[in-house]
């Protein structure tokens, strides 16, 4: 396998996920710790308030990506602990404090940081105040991007507006999986649409405040499959495409969204979003990037009579998640994305698998099937290179073992082991061997 020589390998986390000390120095509420402190939306009412205790054992976790040779980091700011309501102006010393010593610690070992701004902890005075679904959100976080750009944009030059706006608008306010829980496809709707709106009114801000900055957004991305040749999988793989992928993609380069999506929607009896005059023009801003974050594909049957469509998740190998590994789908994803929308460059943003294994008596974590996994996505990246797709960056998610939101601890991504008991951190074997790889390739 073969890759450039300045390919952007790294690892990533976000910061509910790992850093705990959720009332330290001024942090706000966000709506996560909402969420969790309701009974039953979280695996045995796990929370974030200690997490990976990341806030104060940040240095071992940076000695830990210098090991492992990473060139790069992924992490992702705690809106609430800049500004602890969201409606603020000015950042908060302690939190801002807390990211620009991150960022110092970074380069100090010769790691690129790249900073994601919005990755689901969301003050929870803003989601009262209407949430993602409400327009009046957007400035708000144009705010949120300024004040960032402006504290490390003389350090961070890499900034990604938000991640999976997918996830946080269906899973947020349509299924109620994640936080606010919310069960309503029409917010959900008007959720992403503000998301991808609140993108496009950002990138130029932080252009303004950071010289030579890289600008991006990460979708998670998920290829559909007909589960047959059928002409009822079919329709229903292009609408699960759709729903999934061009819904997103297709405003953000200038398509404005789907047909055959707002037909479909309109059918069903939902509500479109409330579109004003230039939201199109703002969504479609010229990017540097496009991150994607790829787990699984996605395996569509169509609609029956008594048989409701639904998303498979194939016969093979699976991960902890239920997930399949079908690391061809990767390539596939890759360049059909090229192939239909103007990417300047693709990152891998996020790939990885969860798989319980803790460590043996000997110490060592022996995690074969994580291994295999990254194996084989790396596989599909360098064969996507090769066909001419501009990937230029992979990020292994995770760093770390985490909180897995409304799984609480039960999932473990990490190329690290956490115990949480003693926080205990414990390279694991596939960490080694993508520190080999990385290493054979720089
Ligand atoms: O842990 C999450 C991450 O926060 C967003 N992308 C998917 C990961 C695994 O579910």
């Amino acid at each position: 396998m073969s890759f450039p020589k300045d390919f952007i390998w790294g690892a990533a986390t976000s910061s509910y996920q790992i850093e705990g000390a959720v009332n330290r120095d001024g942090r706000g509420p966000s709506i996560w710790d909402t969420f969790c402190a309701t009974p039953g939306k979280v695996y045995k009412g796990h929370d974030g308030a200690r997490a990976c205790e990341h806030y104060d054992r940040w240095e071992e976790d940076l000695d830990i990506l210098q090991e492992l040779g990473m060139k790069a980091y992924r992490f992702s700011i705690a809106w609430p602990r800049v500004l602890p309501t969201g409606f603020e102006k000015q950042g908060l010393q302690a939190g801002l404090d807390f990211y620009s010593k991150l960022v110092d610690g970074l380069l100090e070992r010769g790691i690129t940081p790249w900073a994601t701004l919005y990755h689901w902890d969301l003050p929870q005075p803003l989601d009262d105040a209407g949430s993602w679904p409400w327009r009046g959100i957007c400035p708000h976080f144009v705010d949120f991007a300024d004040v960032m750009s402006r504290s490390l944009g003389d350090r961070v030059a890499n900034w990604i507006t938000h991640n999976e706006p997918w996830v946080v608008s269906m899973l947020g306010y349509k299924s109620g999986e994640h936080a606010p829980g919310i069960k309503d496809m029409d917010k959900a709707l008007a959720a992403a649409h503000h998301i991808l709106l609140s993108h496009g009114m950002a990138v130029p801000v932080i252009r303004d405040n950071v010289k030579d900055a890289k600008v991006g957004i990460t979708l998670n991305l998920c290829p559909s499959y007909p589960a047959s040749n059928s002409e009822i999988d079919r329709v229903a793989a292009e609408r699960f495409d759709g729903h999934f992928n061009r819904w997103f993609l297709d405003p953000l380069y200038g398509r404005d969204y789907p047909r055959d999506m707002i037909e479909h929607y309109e059918r069903e009896g939902f509500a479109l979003p409330e579109i004003h005059e230039g939201d199109f023009e703002h969504m479609a801003v010229d990017t540097d990037f496009l991150g994607i974050n790829f787990y699984s594909r996605g395996i569509i049957r169509g609609e029956e009579e008594g048989n409701d469509p639904q998303t498979l998740h194939g016969t093979g190998v699976k991960t902890d998640m239920d997930w399949e590994v079908y690391g061809p789908s990767l390539r596939r994803l890759l360049t059909d994305v090229h192939r239909d929308y103007p990417t300047k460059e693709i990152i891998i943003t996020e790939n990885g698998a969860a798989y319980a294994t803790g460590p043996d008596e000997d110490g060592r974590v022996k995690d074969t099937r994580r291994r295999a996994y990254f194996e084989q996505h790396l596989e599909a990246c360098a064969s996507a290179i090769d066909e001419g797709v501009p990937l230029t960056g992979y990020f292994a998610w995770s760093l770390l073992d985490n909180f897995e939101w409304a799984f609480g601890y039960a999932k473990r991504f990490g190329l690290v082991h956490v115990d949480y008991e003693t926080q205990k951190r414990t390279i694991k074997d596939s960490a080694y061997w993508y520190r080999d790889f990385v290493a054979e390739r720089s």
